[in-house]
């Protein structure tokens, strides 16, 4: 009696999930079908015809994500000097830079914005996270994230790139980075990341496609006519994992009419050499550029990092460099002086180019740059949030630096005057 009593509620339940079933499968078609167009992410036109060749569909998808996200970037093309990728959707013609303030020893994250269109260079250390969120969610206002670059897979460049420091930002349309695999948690979670925001339609290339200009990614993309991001070749890229990470960062330059910066995450001598070797002929740059540095590898001179080579080829006027400021009574390994970055001899050599045009988010907290294009208009901190003592350890007021040059600060008096 049990038996048969079980049997019939097992046949009275497979008809119930049968009728469930078929009428949540007639409906669950049309139902799915909203939630892929709505994520803006996914092709509705190539996920329900059959016209999807590769290119079609990977441009399209960067159209469709921001036509259908009302406050994103609106795209007309597909990065080429006539076909550029974006129309400024604001009044606001100034190209911002912000280089987020690292709270551990090193790292690196680098924000540029036009409009509505941002890049995100690299994304700190995992500690740093939450701070990139912050810059995100104040900068990136859209939500959309028109391209991320991740310049070598150590773990003060990709750690922040996680599910805490990108979460505000709820579609990427292009992903740029190195390639290979990392043996670290840093990687995997970015990698995790990457994957996330490639299945919501994000369009991704390691830098050895993009350098292969073989149509899987540009080496160089149009912004607008008059901005454009270029991948620098170094000879130094590769698709396996590599004994020296620093070697292998994506160098680029990003062009504002004849405004004009240099980004090479920790790039060392060898590919700054080859850099110099391969653009030597072209008009990369233009004595009449203004040129801004980014300090590669946090301004050191480890692996001749920061070379006269690159130096006197680029001849910066401005320097920027991304690294903790570290409290000189700390008892840290990672002491107060050398090896304290930036080194000494990386400022020296930059300063020869640079003068007094120094600027280090350390001393300054989060810096932002302003450039109209012709020039460069401010250059500003936004006061550090770590503190810094003097030698008799009186706290140095955040405020009193946060627009000062390195060398009028507190730290340089201190650590490389005294
Ligand atoms: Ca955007
Ligand atoms: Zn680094």
């Amino acid at each position: 009696m049990r038996y048969k009593r079980k049997v019939y509620a097992k046949i009275i339940w497979m008809i119930t999930a049968l009728i469930i079933v078929s009428v949540g499968g007639y409906f669950g078609v049309d139902y799915l079908w909203h939630i892929d167009s709505s994520s803006s992410s996914t092709n509705p036109e190539s996920s329900s015809s059959n016209d999807s060749s590769s290119s079609e569909s990977s441009s399209s998808s960067s159209e469709s994500s921001s036509s259908e996200s009302s406050s994103s970037s609106i795209y007309t093309g597909l990065g080429s000097q006539s076909n550029p990728l974006y129309i400024n959707d604001t009044s606001d013609d100034n190209l911002y830079l912000y280089s987020q303030e690292m709270v551990s020893e090193y790292g690196d994250s680098t924000l540029l914005k036009y409009g509505n269109f941002e890049i995100l260079i690299d994304g700190g250390q995992g500690n740093d996270a939450n701070n990139v969120h912050n810059m995100l969610e104040s900068k990136c206002t859209d939500g959309v994230l028109e391209m991320l670059i991740a310049t070598h897979g150590h773990s003060d460049h990709v750690g922040g790139l996680n599910s805490v420091g990108l979460s505000s930002i709820s579609d990427i349309n292009y992903i740029i980075d190195y390639g290979y695999v990392y043996s670290s948690s840093a990687h995997s979670n970015y990698a995790s990341r990457r994957a996330y925001y490639v299945n919501r339609g994000a369009e991704y290339h390691p830098i050895t496609d993009v350098m292969a200009n073989d149509g899987n990614g540009l080496p160089k993309y149009y912004i607008t006519s008059s901005l454009s991001i270029e991948f620098l070749e170094t000879e130094c890229y590769t698709s396996q994992t590599p004994d020296d990470p620093n070697e292998t960062s994506i160098a680029m330059l990003i062009s504002y009419n004849n405004v004009k910066y240099y980004i090479a995450g920790d790039l060392t001598g060898t590919p700054e050499q080859n850099i110099v070797n391969n653009y030597r002929d072209s008009n990369l740059v233009d004595d009449d550029d203004v040129v801004i540095y980014k300090a590669s590898h946090h301004g050191s001179t480890s692996n001749s990092s920061n070379s006269t080579r690159i130096l006197s080829f680029l001849d910066p006027d401005y320097c920027f460099i991304s690294a903790a400021i570290t409290d000189p009574n700390t008892s840290s390994s990672y002491t107060q002086w050398s090896p304290q970055h930036p080194y000494s001899n990386a400022v020296t050599f930059i300063r020869n180019y640079t003068g007094n045009n120094i600027f280090w988010n350390g001393t300054m907290g989060s810096i932002s740059i302003c450039s109209d294009g012709n020039t460069l208009t401010s250059i500003n901190g936004a006061g550090r949030t770590r503190n810094y003592y003097t030698g008799s350890g009186l706290l140095v007021d955040p405020a009193s630096e946060k627009d000062a040059n390195l060398f009028s600060t507190v730290w340089y008096q201190q650590s490389r005057l005294a």
